[in-house]
């Protein structure tokens, strides 16, 4: 019995100790009286990055000198500061940082190549030139120099026409919305009356001070670029405006640069489309139109805020369970490079104001396991039978969402003594800081990783038993986008798997409240109804495991009829069996029915048995792809966001999903995912796998006043599948094993060398830590 006589072996090596007797405990959580404090706060041990963060975002002085190059005469760019500029001027809409050459960075991570040369992308609001359009460009080498060039930046989009985007399909930045104002203003002053009997309100334009709804916008605004509408719905005013929405809509065609060639399309209300005022206000004066569920003017019923009649459970003046990092913290940082080591981890971390977190060359105990993880696009789709619900479609991208990111609250968004980082992106001609944008910190993953015991003893009920920590180390951040909180997380766990995470909460995009469309959603308030949506969320998986040749493997459990020479009397029956095949070419699938396929990376190379190393993609919850395959708002623009996954071959020209003002151009989007699948082999090639979190968002009246994180969740596992020659907890520290002595009935435990903690800690409120919004 070879594993009997191991563990002989390993208990006589060990010293043993004298169970805790029953005030041990008493006395560790009394540990205070001892006077000594654990210092969560302490900086985590340092540590240096082996290379340079070739994929950070570029710095202040870059942007500053590349603003200030495109700005420059000699560039023959032609561009007025945005300060000043017009429709039909050209100006600089925003610098960010373009993703770094893959095929540039490998030779330098993986060997003596080169640092490659960071670019920055410009896009540029080209209004003054004969075709308006909005045209990106690359700029670089960095930082500029006279080697440095303007170029057009058309690689990375495969919709034919680069990147540029035709005026109508472009960014409804600011100044669009400002040329189509006066209209709105007039259109909505002509039927104020109207407005004023049914809703008490009216829209008298941005500035007036008889205004008092609140218009709100949608997208898309272009189907293919050709023309442009504005659909707006009305509000109340407040801070819970999104659900105090009233029974308005205008719809104004908004196409071209010319603002006095724009014109109402129409008004929607009461579920009837009036193409003028003029028949709006026939069919008031005929009392056809009605307010039939008045919208609350006070919004302290959709507030997030403690609400006194609902009264208060027991104890609750009690400070909640924390997660405190009472060993001290158990990772490294290098914050120049934004490069973080734990417990055998290690990867880098970068920003883009476009896509916000992302992480590069992510290695467990030395070996790369992915070369990015990245969120792509973080989309919603609504339905209804109004302007609004029905034809809004979010691209977040779109708006810069990687530069909301929230000031996380220590002890509530982070647990108290987490590394609280801040974020910075291009803005303008410098740069923004994000404070506390950031969060890091370790965990209890809340279950042992492993466990086990031997044989029952009649005093304790076993005779051996051992079990070891779970913990992981979370990157947290919480994008505020619009009337969403999205939070993303990414928990890399001590056995080498990758869980990420993301959850919503906020205000519903809601609706007035129409009595025969509760198939869109139920009542949630007086006047308000929660609108059906979609929730999906593309992230980029680019794995390298063991080198760039890898390949996707299916491996199917299949029912199979089969008979046994030992049970004759059974003759044919049925039995599982696993059926492996690899996939040939790229392409979008789904999770199979009854969770009956595993996928996985493999590499080519194999494992002490003889099997090929791979990491697993193991579903986790609300797995789900966009409902609706063919709605004209998500078209073609869209094709990421209706399968489970998809996996394709690396290419520098593929780094995005999407593109970031695709969301107006559904019938010829700018960049065509669906373009990526054309039919390369991916048979031990450079794979990146794509997958979709996300809810199909079921409203409901506890969305009010906001949707909660525990209900809106979704999450995937990425996990070791023969990558290694076994589990990866032996060397873990962090484990009790317990002895019961049948002769002396006592316990005898071994600590590893890791004893409990034995302090006193204080918590910080963390109010005096939060900094305000800096602008460089
Ligand atoms: C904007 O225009 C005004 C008036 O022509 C000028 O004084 C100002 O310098 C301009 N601002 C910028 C940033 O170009
Ligand atoms: C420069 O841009 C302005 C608009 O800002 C435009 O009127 C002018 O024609 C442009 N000049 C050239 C040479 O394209
Ligand atoms: C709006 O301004 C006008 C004068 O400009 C004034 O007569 C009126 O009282 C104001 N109304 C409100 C609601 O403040
Ligand atoms: C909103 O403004 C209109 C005038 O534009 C006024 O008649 C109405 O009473 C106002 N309603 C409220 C609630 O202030
Ligand atoms: C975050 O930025 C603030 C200024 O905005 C600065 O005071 C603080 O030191 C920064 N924190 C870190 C960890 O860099
Ligand atoms: C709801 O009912 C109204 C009145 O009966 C009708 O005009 C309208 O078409 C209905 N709307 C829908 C979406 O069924
Ligand atoms: C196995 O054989 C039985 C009897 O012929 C048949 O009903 C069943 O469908 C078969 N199962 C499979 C998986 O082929
Ligand atoms: C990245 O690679 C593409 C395709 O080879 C190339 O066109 C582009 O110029 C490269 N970008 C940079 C910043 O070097
Ligand atoms: C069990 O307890 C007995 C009696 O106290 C002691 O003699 C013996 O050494 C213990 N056995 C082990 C394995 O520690
Ligand atoms: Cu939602």
């Amino acid at each position: 019995m070879v594993v009997q006589s191991l563990l002989v072996a390993i208990l006589a090596a060990i010293p043993t100790l004298a169970r805790p007797d029953a005030n041990f405990w008493k006395r560790v959580v009394d540990a205070r009286d001892t006077g000594t404090t654990c210092d969560i706060y302490a900086d985590p041990p340092k540590t240096k990055a082996p290379k340079s963060n070739v994929w950070s975002q570029i710095t202040t002085e870059d942007v500053k000198a590349v603003w200030d190059l495109v700005h420059a005469p000699a560039t023959g760019l032609n561009l007025t500061n945005p300060d000043n500029a017009t429709l039909t001027d050209n100006y600089v809409y925003f610098i960010d940082t373009l993703s770094t050459n893959k095929t540039a960075v490998l030779p330098y991570i993986d060997g003596e190549g080169p640092s490659p040369s960071k670019y920055a992308r410009v896009v540029i609001f080209e209004g003054g030139k004969e075709e308006p359009v909005s045209q990106e460009y690359m700029v670089g080498p960095l930082p500029v120099d006279k080697e440095t060039k303007v170029e057009k930046l058309d690689y990375i989009f495969n919709g034919g026409k680069g990147g540029a985007v035709p005026f109508n399909g472009r960014a409804f930045d600011g100044k669009r919305s400002s040329a189509t104002t006066p209209l709105l203003t007039k259109v909505m002053g002509d039927v104020a009356d109207i407005t004023i009997a049914l809703f008490d309100g009216a829209y008298l334009g941005p500035t007036h001070n008889g205004t008092n709804i609140t218009a709100a916008d949608t997208t898309p605004v272009s189907i293919d670029g050709s023309t442009a509408y504005r659909t707006i719905m009305f509000r109340y005013p407040g801070l819970a405006s999104y659900m105090l929405p009233i029974d308005f809509y205008v719809i104004m065609d908004v196409t071209g640069t010319d603002a006095s060639k724009y014109f109402l399309r129409g008004y929607v209300t009461n579920e009837r489309f009036f193409a003028t005022a003029a028949e709006l206000r026939a069919a008031y004066d005929a009392g056809e139109i009605i307010n039939e569920f008045p919208q609350t003017r006070d919004s302290t019923w959709a507030l997030l805020d403690i609400q006194k009649e609902m009264g208060k459970r027991d104890l609750e003046e009690r400070l909640a369970p924390q997660s405190i990092e009472l060993g001290g913290k158990r990772y490294r940082l290098d914050t120049e490079q934004q490069y973080v080591e734990y417990m055998g981890w290690s990867f880098y971390m970068a920003f883009t104001r476009t896509l916000g977190l992302m992480f590069y060359d992510i290695r467990f105990k030395g070996e790369r396991i992915l070369y990015e993880l990245s969120m792509q696009e973080a989309a919603a789709q609504y339905g209804g039978f109004q302007p609004k619900a029905a034809n809004t479609v979010y691209h977040d991208t779109y708006y810069a969402i990687g530069t909301y990111a929230a000031t996380l609250v220590e002890g509530f968004d982070c647990p108290y003594g987490a590394s609280m980082l801040n974020i910075s992106y291009p803005q303008g001609r410098g740069s923004s800081v994000h404070p506390q944008g950031l969060c890091l910190y370790e965990a209890d993953s809340g279950f042992p990783v492993a466990r086990h015991r031997t044989s029952g003893s009649s005093t304790y009920g076993f005779t051996r038993l051992g079990s070891v920590k779970g913990s992981a180390l979370h990157v947290r951040t919480i994008l505020t986008i619009g009337n969403y909180d999205y939070m993303f997380n990414y928990a890399f766990h001590v056995d080498g798997s990758i869980e990420v995470e993301v959850r919503a909460s906020g205000y519903l995009q809601s609706s007035p409240y129409y009595k025969n469309q509760t198939r869109f959603g139920p009542r949630v308030s007086q006047g308000t109804q929660g609108s059906l949506h979609d929730h999906i969320l593309t992230f980029k998986a680019d794995f390298d495991l063991l080198g760039q040749k890898n390949s996707l493997e299916v491996t199917d459990l299949k029912v199979v009829n089969q008979s046994h020479p030992w049970f004759p009397e059974f003759g044919t029956f049925e039995q599982m069996e696993l059926q492996t095949s690899t996939m040939k070419t790229e392409q979008q699938f789904n999770w199979a029915a009854n969770g009956q396929s595993m996928y996985c990376v493999v590499s080519e190379k194999e494992n002490a048995w003889g099997t090929k190393r791979g990491y697993r993609i193991i579903p986790g919850r609300s797995n789900i792809h966009l409902s609706i395959p063919n709605s004209p708002f998500t078209k073609k623009n869209s094709e990421f966001l209706k399968s489970h996954l998809a996996v394709t071959k690396v290419h520098d020209t593929e780094p995005y999903a999407n593109s970031w003002q695709n969301v107006n151009m559904p019938a010829a989007p700018q960049q065509d995912f669906a373009k990526f699948f054309d039919g390369e082999d991916i048979e031990n090639e450079d794979l990146a796998l794509w997958f979709n979190l996300g809810m199909h968002h079921f409203t409901r009246s506890e969305d009010v006043p906001v949707t909660l994180y525990s209900e809106a969740v979704s999450s995937i596992t990425f996990a070791p599948q023969n990558f290694f020659d076994r589990a990866q907890e032996g060397d873990l520290q962090n484990r009790r094993w317990i002895v019961s002595n049948t002769t002396s009935g006592k316990l005898e435990y071994e600590d590893y060398g890791v004893p409990l903690a034995s302090c006193k800690v204080e918590l910080e409120e963390p109010v005096d830590k939060i900094l305000p919004w800096v602008t460089l």
